[in-house]
């Protein structure tokens, strides 16, 4: 039987590559992201890997859209749907806190933190009635250190650490393992994003270092889905080597 794993924000970056990775796994796709041409485009590009993939446009911020959406896969998928992999999240602006706008605020903290409960509160009662699942939530190394103008990407970041960890104690009655990945700097979309399209500021981020791109990451889902079933894997920060924490860097 196939299982089936839901990835979240799998247009771009880390959702796209981990998709990638859990195809060669075996796995059927649940694959969402607002951006349905992105999907579509990644489904036919791993159409040979898998042919098992749903896609479909959803923002997470969107409780009843994130509800229905889980409502409406087959019985079958429902059934077999072992790994949630939280991926869909953003950085919006980068500001002293009295000078950031309050929209990025919200749009940050309805993604990264609010969304995320919502896609976990449709999908744990799938894997509850079975015993048995997997949640990765990617967090960051931005939740486990401020960094200056980073405040409110920082704090979600950080609720996300500390949810993961209550999640993993509510679900441990019912076999649910849950992770964090915590990356450093990926040169994903991520900047380009969070500078709101200027790639000049996006690129500056990334220059005179060599960043983790989405395949690290990938290959850090990879390693946690492969454990055998007694090993859970709590938490895995992943960092360039050229830097040493949320504001060090070494550059050339
Ligand atoms: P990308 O910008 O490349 O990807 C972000 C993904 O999230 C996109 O697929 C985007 O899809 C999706 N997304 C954003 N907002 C929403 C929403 N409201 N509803 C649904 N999907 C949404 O960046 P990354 O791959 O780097 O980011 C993935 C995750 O990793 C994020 O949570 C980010 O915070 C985190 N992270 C990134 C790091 C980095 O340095 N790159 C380091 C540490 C953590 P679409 O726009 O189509 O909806
Ligand atoms: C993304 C990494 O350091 O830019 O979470 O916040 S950082």
């Amino acid at each position: 039987m196939v299982k089936y794993a839901f990835i979240t924000g799998a247009s771009s970056g880390f959702g796209a590559a981990i998709a990638s990775s859990l195809a060669k796994e075996g796995y059927g796709l649940i694959l969402t992201a607002r951006r349905l041409d992105r999907l579509v485009a990644l489904k036919e590009t791993l159409a040979e890997e898998s042919p098992d993939i749903i896609i479909g446009a959803l923002d997470v911020r969107d409780c009843l859209a994130v509800d229905a959406w889980v409502e409406q896969l087959d019985d079958h998928v429902k059934a077999n749907l072992s790994l949630l992999v939280n991926n869909a999240g953003l950085a919006a602006g980068r500001a002293p806190i009295d000078q950031g706008l309050v929209s990025d605020w919200e749009q940050m903290i309805d993604a990264n933190l609010t969304g995320l409960l919502y896609v976990s509160q449709a999908v744990i009662p799938l894997m509850k009635a079975r015993e048995e699942g997997l949640i990765i939530n990617i967090t960051s190394i931005a939740g486990k250190e401020a960094y200056p103008q980073g405040n409110v990407y920082c704090a979600t970041k950080a609720a996300v650490d500390q949810l993961t960890k209550g999640m993993r104690m509510d679900l441990l009655p019912f076999g649910i393992r849950v992770s964090s990945i915590a990356p450093g700097a990926a040169e994903t979309e991520f900047s380009l994003v969070r500078f709101k399209g200027d790639e000049d500021q996006a690129s500056a981020v990334y220059q005179g270092f060599t960043p983790l791109d989405a395949k690290d990451i990938a290959d850090a889902v990879q390693f946690i889905v492969t454990r055998p079933p007694h090993v859970s894997i709590h938490d895995l920060v992943i960092m360039p080597s050229a830097q040493a924490s949320a504001t060090l860097f070494r550059k050339d």
